[in-house]
């Protein structure tokens, strides 16, 4: 989604703001600018397409100044073009950068317009800009101008303004749209992430829903919602300033690939007893609410809502308690039943996700017992409002498709059965036949990763085919539609996942030589149930391509080729069967040529509804 980054310094910010802005580019952006002031010299320099365009511009048409803003833009009003890509201005000395949508700009922009605006783009963020010289009129400081302009959005914002007249200072109000301050030593920083600002500062601020904050070089001052001047705590990130470099991989997706026997050891360090989890790693107050509750109901988007799918299945089936999983963009706009001591669960890569943080806030009004957050960002929002959190520990995730966000969401899930079930009947040689699982993971997911050359063998057989099939079955479903789902995000190619029963009430029809069809065979008690539906799929001349452990005895031949996977405990079996089948859609999307890291139309973490 888009990126801010802002600064009030002495020295020129200009290659300060740019750098942030590329540690935030793999969120997927469709244009890139910068204004910067120089005493009341307000230089404004916009690109469309990525940032090294941007950087590229400002080499040719250098900018200097101590105080300045800067966006990647992922349009959602307007198409992606120079016009539209922030910063907007107006009245030549107000410059606005936004993340998130104001939903009341119609009615706003006919009311400027009507007091003599005109408007130079097409975007909704535009209003802020008019409306901020409008109440310059009547207001004392550029800090009240913008207090009284956010209270006539309505929407989501995370927003930061500067003003040529005034230019030793940035003001910057968040609504909705997650925004960061950066401390510095006679200078200061904001940004919609705090890996923007990594190269310089370490000392960060979370500002709060409704919070407005006036930035100098030498003072950070924040008011609340009522105007009240309060005091937000500082905490020092220990995040890895690194993170953001490839190493000797391709593509950032294909490291994070390789990375996951790591991130899942480090989900899983200190967190597990001898013999099961240690419920503190859910929060305080934790082991009471495990205790009480008794449905779970998960909400979340995308990737996190197959994770979501898999928790469904070993929370019924192992922890003996009743679960729901829905899409977040649905639940929060539909009437729900709340079951009596239900647990609400949201999962979220970034914490930030629009929809999921939404569903969050609305339940809170349904009366859940509770709140937990899977999320991989400390201080993001959903872990803030919610009354537990599991981090996965992941590190961050940079390529837009997720590989190891997903996989350590399913540790986390994985200990919350584990956790929950030791209060509902889960015994105690089941826990420790679990726990012993759960320990022995990362070296099943190396062993998994060794057959990275044969899969890339297989993606050759994609590369002149439009759609693709993927079958699973019980809790390989979801991993077939996050299969699924992997290869549409990457390379294009239409693929859909179905339960493997559901074949003959329909797609089967789609059935011929052209269509591969990859299927999720580990050996379980639904194996043979599965063998049929192959063989349904064998009958009609499809292709098949067959992930499976040895003991489900597939054997390669014409119409089927066998991929062998590690054997391990049927619990864990999505976790590594998700391997593979991130490696086969980045190596179909290497022979494609797709922009693996970054595809089209795809942002990483989606602040928007
Ligand atoms: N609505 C603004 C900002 C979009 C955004 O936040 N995307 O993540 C625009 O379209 O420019």
């Amino acid at each position: 989604m888009c990126g801010i980054v802002g600064a009030v310094a002495q020295r020129d910010v200009a290659e300060i703001l740019v750098e942030g802005l590329r540690r935030l580019e793999y969120r997927g952006y469709d244009s890139a600018g910068v204004a910067v002031l120089d005493n009341n010299n307000l230089q404004r320099v916009r690109r469309l397409g990525k940032v090294a365009e941007l950087a590229e511009a400002l080499t040719r048409e250098p900018v200097s100044g101590g105080t300045g803003i800067a966006h990647t833009r992922w349009a959602t009003h307007g198409e992606p073009s120079e016009r539209n890509a922030h910063p907007h201005m107006s009245a030549e000395h107000i410059a606005v950068v936004h993340n998130g949508i104001i939903e009341n700009h119609v009615s706003l922009k006919t009311a400027l317009e009507a007091k003599g605006h005109a408007f130079s783009s097409d975007t909704d963020t535009e209003v802020i800009a008019h409306l901020v010289v409008e109440e310059l009129k009547n207001a004392s400081s550029l800090l009240h101008a913008v207090q009284n302009t956010v209270k006539q959005l309505k929407g989501a914002y995370g927003t930061v303004i500067i003003d040529k007249n005034d230019p030793e200072r940035m003001i910057v109000a968040r609504s909705g749209s997650p925004l960061v301050v950066g401390l510095g030593i006679g200078e200061n920083f904001v940004a919609s992430d705090q890996l923007a600002l990594l190269p310089v500062t370490r000392r960060f601020i979370y500002l709060e829903e409704g919070d407005v904050a006036e930035i100098t070089r030498r003072s950070v001052d924040i008011f609340n919602t009522l105007g009240e001047k309060i005091v937000r705590e500082i905490h020092e990130s220990s995040a890895n300033y690194d993170a953001a470099d490839k190493g000797p991989y391709r593509h950032f997706m294909l490291k994070e690939t390789f990375e996951q026997p790591e991130s899942v050891t480090s989900t899983l360090e200190g967190r597990l007893g001898e013999h099961t989890v240690l419920e503190e790693t859910f929060g305080n107050g934790a082991a009471t609410l495990f205790h009480q509750v008794q449905h779970v109901q998960i909400v979340a988007c995308g990737t996190s809502y197959h994770a979501g799918m898999v928790a469904r299945y070993w929370l019924e089936t192992y922890a003996g308690i009743s679960c729901n999983v829905e899409i977040a963009s649905e639940f929060r706009y539909r009437k729900s039943f709340v079951q009596p001591n239900s647990l609400l669960v949201s999962i979220s890569q970034s914490g930030e996700t629009a929809d999921t943080l939404a569903a969050l806030r609305l339940a809170k009004d349904l009366g859940y017992l509770g709140s937990l957050t899977i999320c991989n960002v400390a201080g993001s929002s959903l872990v803030r409002e919610s009354d537990l959190a599991f981090m996965t520990r992941a590190g961050a995730e940079i390529g837009v498709a997720s590989t190891k966000a997903f996989t350590t969401q399913l540790v986390g899930f994985a200990m919350l059965t584990l956790a929950i079930g030791k209060h509902h009947g889960l015994t105690l040689d089941k826990q420790k036949e679990l726990t012993a699982a759960l320990k022995s993971l990362p070296r099943k997911l190396e062993e998994t990763l060794e057959l990275a050359k044969s899969i890339e063998g297989l993606a050759e057989d994609f590369a002149d085919k439009h759609h693709a099939l993927f079958l699973g079955r019980g809790d390989q479903y979801p991993i077939a539609m996050e299969g699924a789902l992997k290869l549409k995000e990457i390379s294009y190619i239409h693929a859909e996942a179905y339960a493997a029963g559901e074949l003959k009430h329909g797609p089967l029809a789609l059935i011929d030589a052209e269509m591969p069809i990859i299927v999720v065979a580990p050996n379980n008690d639904l194996l043979e149930k599965l063998k049929s539906n192959v063989e349904e799929v064998r009958a009609r001349g499809g292709q098949l391509y067959v992930f499976a452990d040895a003991a489900s005895q597939f054997k390669s031949d014409d119409t089927m080729k066998v991929i062998q996977i590690p054997d391990v405990h049927p619990w864990l079996a999505p976790i590594v069967y998700t391997l593979p089948l991130q490696l086969l859609s980045y190596y179909v999307a290497i022979i494609k040529g797709t922009d693996v890291d970054q595809p089209r139309n795809l942002a990483k973490s989606v602040t928007v509804e």
